[in-house]
C-alpha cells in the first residue's frame, strides 16, 4: 500500500457556489499543498466538482464567511494553515512566497495586501470601506496594516489557540485584532487582486459592503484597559513569538458577529 506524504500546508477555500472559479483556483494549488474547499451550501454543484478535482471537501451548513473558514481550520491537518478566497480573484500559487515569512520563523501571520489588476477588480465603494477599515484597525491594533485581505498564512497551532468566534464576515477582522492582542508578529505583502469569476455576493454591491463593514464595527472597539481577564491556557502552544515571552497577551473575548448570513 502506498501511504500520501503528509501536505506541506493546507489552503482553506471557503466555498459558495463558486463553480465558474472551481477548476482554476485548484490548478493553481501549488504542488504538495492540500486544497481544503469548505462547501457553504452550495447549489451549483461545487462540492461535487472540487471533489472531482481532487481537493478535501468539507460542508460546512452554517451559512457566513467565517463559518466556513473556521470549518477548513478544523479540519486543516498540516502545520501550516493558508485562506484563500474561491472566486479566481486571488492566486494560491503565491501562497509559498506569501507563506514564507512564517515557515522561515520571521513572522506569525502573513496578509496579502489586494492591488487590483483591473477596473472592476475592487469596486470603488468596497475600496473606501476597506481604507476606512485599515485605518481603524491599524488605531486599534497599532499594526501598519492597509488591507484586511483574504489570502493569509500562520501556523495551524497558533490559529487554533486565538479561539476565533465571528462566524461571519468579521472572522478575518477577529483574527487580526487577536493576533495583534497576542503579540503575534503581523505582515502584509503586495499581491494581485483580479476580478471575480461568477457572480459577487458581497463587496461587488453597496449592501453587501455596508452589511460586511456593521458586522466588523463591533471588533474594533478600544481594547479594554488594566488588567487583563484571565484566560484559560490556550489548547495549543502559541506563536513563536510568544514562545519567547513569559506570558502570551491573551485579551478578554471580544464582541463579535455570529449566527446566520452571508459575509
Ligand atoms: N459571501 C459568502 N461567501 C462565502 C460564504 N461561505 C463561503 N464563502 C466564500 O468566501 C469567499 C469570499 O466571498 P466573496 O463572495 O468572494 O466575498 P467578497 O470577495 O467580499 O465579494 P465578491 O467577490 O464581490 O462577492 C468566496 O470564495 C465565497 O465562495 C458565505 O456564507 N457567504
Ligand atoms: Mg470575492
Amino acid at each position: 500500500m502506498t501511504m500520501t506524504p503528509p501536505a506541506v500546508a493546507d489552503v482553506v477555500l471557503p466555498c459558495l457556489d463558486e463553480a465558474a472559479a472551481l477548476p482554476g483556483v485548484l490548478a493553481r494549488i501549488p504542488p504538495g499543498w492540500r486544497a481544503v474547499v469548505v462547501d457553504n451550501g452550495s447549489t451549483d454543484g461545487s462540492a461535487r466538482i472540487a471533489a472531482g478535482l481532487g481537493a478535501h471537501v468539507v460542508h460546512e451548513p452554517r451559512r457566513g464567511f467565517g463559518a466556513a473558514c473556521h470549518a477548513g481550520l478544523l479540519a486543516a491537518t498540516a502545520d501550516l494553515v493558508c485562506f484563500c478566497d474561491c472566486d479566481g480573484s486571488l492566486d494560491p500559487a503565491l501562497l509559498p512566497s506569501l507563506a514564507a515569512p512564517v515557515l522561515a520563523g520571521d513572522a506569525d501571520l502573513v496578509l496579502g495586501r489586494r492591488r487590483p489588476t483591473a477596473r472592476g477588480a475592487w469596486p470603488l465603494h468596497a475600496r473606501l470601506a476597506n481604507l476606512e477599515l485599515a485605518r481603524r484597525i491599524r488605531r486599534r491594533t497599532g499594526l501598519p496594516l492597509h488591507d484586511l485581505g483574504p489570502l493569509r498564512a500562520a501556523r495551524r497551532t497558533a490559529l487554533l489557540s486565538l479561539a476565533l468566534t465571528d462566524r461571519r464576515s468579521g472572522y478575518p477582522l477577529e483574527m487580526v485584532v487577536r493576533a495583534a492582542d497576542a503579540g503575534w508578529r503581523v505582515q502584509e505583502t503586495d499581491v494581485p487582486y483580479a476580478p471575480r469569476l461568477g457572480r459577487s455576493k458581497v463587496t461587488g454591491t453597496w449592501r453587501g459592503t455596508w452589511q460586511a463593514v456593521r458586522d466588523m464595527s463591533p471588533l474594533l472597539t478600544p481594547r479594554p484597559a488594566g488588567p487583563q481577564a484571565p484566560m484559560d491556557p490556550p489548547e495549543s502552544p502559541p506563536p513563536a513569538s510568544d514562545r519567547a515571552r513569559t506570558a502570551p497577551r491573551q485579551g478578554a473575548p471580544l464582541a463579535g458577529t455570529r449566527g446566520e448570513g452571508a459575509r
